[in-house]
């Protein structure tokens, strides 16, 4: 399972590219852009899988920095302001960490 069974290549390098500037990422705006807010919750639900790197469960801060990396190799590592913001805007539950149900309702909301 890979992003690109998912997600449109040109897509996900629009989103990229949208973010490349310093302290410019917004989650909201990335999953509308890269097309994920329009899939389904399993898709999304396999997107989750493929975040969650090291298979905990759920999608923690180290993982969230390297973000972007997973839709690119390229990509730039978010800084942390953005981390932080990206955890916040998606932990609901403010356990420091993004579970399935919590990312679902940020992409799909
Ligand atoms: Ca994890």
């Amino acid at each position: 399972m890979s992003l690109s069974s998912i997600l449109c290549a040109d897509a996900v390098a629009c989103a990229i590219k949208d973010c490349q500037a310093p302290d410019s990422f917004c989650p909201k705006k990335f999953f509308q852009v890269c097309g994920l807010a329009k899939k389904s919750p399993q898709d999304v639900k396999k997107v989750f899988g493929i975040l969650d790197n090291d298979g905990s469960g759920y999608i923690e801060e180290e993982e969230l920095k390297f973000f972007l990396q997973r839709f690119c190799p390229t990509a730039r590592a978010l800084s942390d302001k953005e981390t932080k913001e990206f955890l916040n805007a998606a932990d609901d539950d403010s356990d420091g960490r993004i579970g399935v149900d919590e990312f679902q309702a940020m992409v799909l909301s």
